[in-house]
């Protein structure tokens, strides 16, 4: 069936070896089989929304709001780096961090 590095990434086996004679005379090996990462799981933030409120007086560079996300696989599949998907000039974000900053004053107006 299916394998999945998520949920079982080493299975071990125990093969036996048996002869047909009389009396039967057998061995017993061990076969270790490790599953390697595929990239088959995408980033999940921890929260799936986040909502920050702040007064237009706020300085540029302060930080707003840390995101966070999780990945399942490991290594380079699992290394994340975070974007702005709509830049409107305002907001900084760190692509390692996830936290979000004012890049530039807020008019309310
Ligand atoms: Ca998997
Ligand atoms: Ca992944
Ligand atoms: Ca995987």
């Amino acid at each position: 069936k299916s394998l999945d590095r998520e949920s079982a990434p080493l299975h071990t086996l125990d093969v036996t070896a048996s002869d047909l004679g009389s009396p039967t005379l057998s061995s017993v090996a061990t076969v270790k089989i490790t599953v390697q990462d595929v990239n088959d799981n995408p980033p999940i933030f921890v929260d799936s929304s986040y909502q920050v409120s702040l007064s237009e007086d706020t300085s540029a560079g302060v930080s707003l709001v840390t995101v966070s996300a999780e990945d399942a696989d490991e290594g380079s599949n699992a290394d994340l780096r975070f974007s702005l998907v709509d830049d409107n000039g305002y907001f900084l974000i760190d692509p390692f961090t996830g936290t979000i900053r004012l890049a530039k004053p807020l008019d309310y107006e």
